[in-house]
């Protein structure tokens, strides 16, 4: 955005590469900076080591990372392998069996090609660009074919393919006042895409490949018409390519040899977690005394009614979640009886992020002046599972969603140093619900309201106009766009580092709404900064819950959901999509977003149906529990400022919310069949059309119709005000036969056809093929 920003690639003068060296696993090569230092965004490093690995026939791993690393900087460049997994050279692996090829060229510098052995089909290619490599920003850039197909890429509220001119900012962060804004950077980083060419297999069907960049800094991933630029504040250049060469391939090869495959809920998971069926019940912060984790609100379900209720849950084979946030409470130090032992017990680990070497790092999370446990360190795994086993002898949880370790903190830096006698403080801006505030009352209506229910319609929107002349929003003071600094030699600029990504907080500032990226981490000798962990910090946190869970349950599979993920994650957790609108666009793109987290590894996944801001009315709720129905995770929850949501608040709904619940219990040993698979396998559980017909090109941007497994395919109503709804019958050409599930009838229909179904509100359309029996032995 900034006009008179260097261009690195012109200014940079790449790399040379020499010594190489071969074996038949593995090249290895030194890159020597070609020239001058460019430092256009930072400090190039002059010497590179380029390691390329043929890891197994379908992987093949492309590494470039400082010759000479101290073991104080190690940790800036090198992603630890006990945070994310870091795949080597497996058993029989060699050049010679390889799916992949490595070329490479010094003319003009430093250049490779990734390519098919068989059909010599390129993949991926930096030849005409240059490499760029300094201590706050790497560049590489590889051309892509027209028109290119990718997918993947989460977490982000957009389209299922990716367009071929968007750019993928990650930088984990959470949106108060709009949390799912379409395609901007949210909760979880997951940098692995699925490339589909149709066309280029034998007998014209499509190949696919894989591409992960194992890279936890702040990034960017420009999708331009023909090439994508790559882009981190960071780290080091840590590619792995999969050969696939099917998109279900892809997929697995990515679970299965690099980040571990998902986890095996326990069949309970995959009930509804509210009313009408109920499995599980789940509490929102109002559960706790002051927002202050591991107490409880007297009265609600540590002693009397509440706990009867607890117990009668317990009894009816039912469950109960809780939230649990990472933010530790500090207690004033001047008032003994606001005492809070949590506090003084992770103080005595020294198990909390500082801020330099003089305290810790008094960020604002809920209940006022906070710290955060450095969950990187094993003193906070201790922490955090005493903690965790303690209170479940108050409070008989069944397992937690893990919220806001995005990782949120509402003020600027260590705000709290010297303050914190002011604790408890409220957070610095209204909540929803607070009285006499623009947000008490959340006046917002789904599109089409005003058509369906005109008089509540026009008296909503007269009550929001006089809540907003009566409580204005406060006017916020607006931040300057700071963006880029310049590169100071030799120094790091962690808060506004020379590149400035496209963060959408005010001014694409690193520091707002989170911790801040120079807070300090224990982990000595090296005491990483949060610049470097930021994007782990709910990857660490989800890792050290899960394994706190399992202390309380041992030999058992907890419910665990997570907010903020990364690549890996979904082998210890599932993830709910935000803090959706209830809207019905929002309720589109959370297939896309399901999808996203099926090639992330993160199967176990839903979102807030019926919507969590604004509120929802008959008609969307009705339409986003039939949708929901297939989510794995399947909940119904909304902010405290809007009206009430159950699916049994309206007859309609819960009318057809019985119905379709009733086939999804009926189908649950299909589904927990799915789970099991992925877990073996990195088999996927809900997928795109394109993946289960992948010859098909027809099919590749489909987003509104979906597959459960490979025999059901669910066509959901997606707009206001309809009784039918349009979708597509892959495979006709192929013969494949499809059938009505309710009815059992076959589809008459033609290959390509867009067919009109019925779908009166309390009916979604849902279609079934037969799949070869597969029992397993
Ligand atoms: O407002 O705990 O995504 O599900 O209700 C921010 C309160 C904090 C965000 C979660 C949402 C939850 C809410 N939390």
């Amino acid at each position: 955005m900034d006009t008179t920003a260097p261009n690195a690639q012109t200014v940079c003068p790449g790399y040379t590469a020499a010594n190489v060296q071969e074996t038949t696993t593995e090249l290895t090569a030194d890159l020597t900076l070609a020239g001058q230092g460019c430092n256009a965004y930072g400090n190039d490093v002059k010497d590179l080591t380029l390691s390329v690995q043929y890891q197994s026939q379908e992987r093949l791993a492309v590494r470039i990372y400082p010759k000479y690393l101290a073991p104080s900087n190690q940790s800036l460049y090198i992603l630890s392998p006990a945070l994310t997994p870091q795949p080597s050279v497996g058993y029989g692996a060699s050049w010679a069996n390889s799916d992949l090829t490595f070329t490479w060229t010094n003319s003009p510098s430093f250049q490779f090609r990734v390519a098919r052995a068989t059909s010599g089909d390129v993949i991926f290619d930096t030849y005409g660009h240059k490499l760029v490599f300094e201590d706050q920003f790497l560049e590489l850039v590889t051309n892509m074919v027209p028109e290119y197909n990718i997918y993947g890429l989460a977490e982000n509220l957009r389209g299922f393919r990716i367009p071929n001119n968007f750019t993928q900012t990650y930088w984990n962060a959470y949106n108060l006042d709009n949390d799912q804004e379409l395609d901007v950077n949210a909760h979880s980083v997951h940098p692995v895409y699925l490339e589909t060419r149709y066309g280029n297999g034998s007998n014209g069907t499509s190949l696919s490949h894989g591409v992960y960049a194992r890279n936890a800094h702040g990034q960017e991933w420009l999708m331009r018409d023909d090439s994508i630029t790559y882009r981190t504040i960071g780290g080091s250049f840590d590619l792995y390519f999969l050969s696939g060469s099917t998109p279900k391939e892809v997929i697995s090869q990515y679970q299965t040899g690099i980040v571990n495959t998902p986890y095996l809920p326990a069949y309970w998971h995959l009930g509804f977690q509210q009313n009408i069926q109920l499995e599980g019940l789940m509490s929102d912060l109002d559960y706790l005394k002051m927002n202050r984790d591991f107490t409880d609100n007297p009265g609600h379900y540590d002693i009397g009614p509440g706990k009867e209720f607890l117990d009668r849950l317990h009894a009816n084979g039912q469950y109960y979640m809780p939230i649990l946030d990472p933010n530790i409470y500090v207690p004033d130090p001047t008032n003994a009886s606001d005492a809070y032992p949590t506090y003084d017990r992770g103080a005595e680990l020294e198990a909390y992020i500082r801020n330099g070497n003089d305290s810790f790092y008094y960020g604002v999370q809920w209940p006022g002046f906070s710290v955060f446990p450095d969950f990187i360190t094993p003193q906070a795994q201790q922490f955090w599972t005493e903690q965790i086993l303690a209170f479940h002898e108050k409070l008989a949880y069944d397992g937690f969603w893990l919220d806001v370790n995005d990782a949120t903190s509402f003020c600027t830096g260590s705000c709290g140093q010297g303050r914190l006698e002011e604790n408890p403080i409220h957070v610095p801006f209204a909540l929803p619900g607070d009285p006499n505030t623009s947000i008490a009352v959340d006046y917002r209506y789904p599109e089409m309201f005003n058509i369906t229910n005109a008089t509540e319609a026009a008296s909503a929107s007269s009550a929001m106009m006089s809540q907003s002349s009566m409580y204005p929003t406060p006017s916020v003071t607006p931040t300057p766009t700071v963006g880029r600094t310049l590169a100071t030699p030799g120094v790091r600029n962690l808060t506004y580092p020379p590149y400035a990504i496209n963060n959408f907080l005010p001014g694409h500032s690193l520091q707002k709404q989170v911790i801040s990226p120079d807070a300090t981490h224990n982990n000595g000798p090296y005491n990483s900064t949060e610049y470097e962990l930021h994007n782990l910090y709910g990857h660490t946190s989800g890792n050290a819950t899960y394994n706190a869970l399992k202390a309380v349950y041992p030999g058992k599979r907890p419910f665990f959901i997570n907010r903020s993920t990364f690549s890996g994650s979904g082998n210890f957790s599932g993830h709910w999509g935000g803090d959706t609108n209830s809207m019905w666009g929002n309720m589109y793109f959370g297939i896309s977003q399901a999808l996203q987290f099926g090639i992330a590894g993160i199967p176990y996944f839903g979102v807030e149906t019926c919507g969590f801001n604004g509120n929802a009315d008959m008609e969307l709720c009705t339409r986003w529990m039939q949708l929901s129905a297939w989510f794995p995770l399947y909940r119904n929850h909304n902010n405290r400022n809007t009206i009430a949501q159950e699916a049994y608040r309206w007859a309609t709904t819960a009318e057809a919310t019985r119905r379709i619940m009733n086939i999804r219990y009926s189908l649950l040993p299909y589904t927990y069949t799915l789970f099991h698979k992925a877990n073996v396998a990195g088999e996927t559980v809900l997928r795109a059309l394109p993946w289960e017909f992948p010859n098909d090109p027809s099919l590749k941007a489909v987003e509104t119709q979906f597959m459960s497994g490979p025999a059901l395919l669910v066509t959901p109503v997606l707009a206001p005000l309809a009784t039918n709804v349009q979708g597509v019958f892959p495979g006709i050409a192929d013969g494949t036969i499809w059938y009505d599930l309710y009815t059992l009838q076959k589809v008459n229909v033609a290959a390509g056809e867009n067919k009109t179904l019925d779908a009166p509100l309390v009916h979604q359309p849902i279609h079934n093929k037969p799949v070869e029996s597969d029992r397993g032995p």
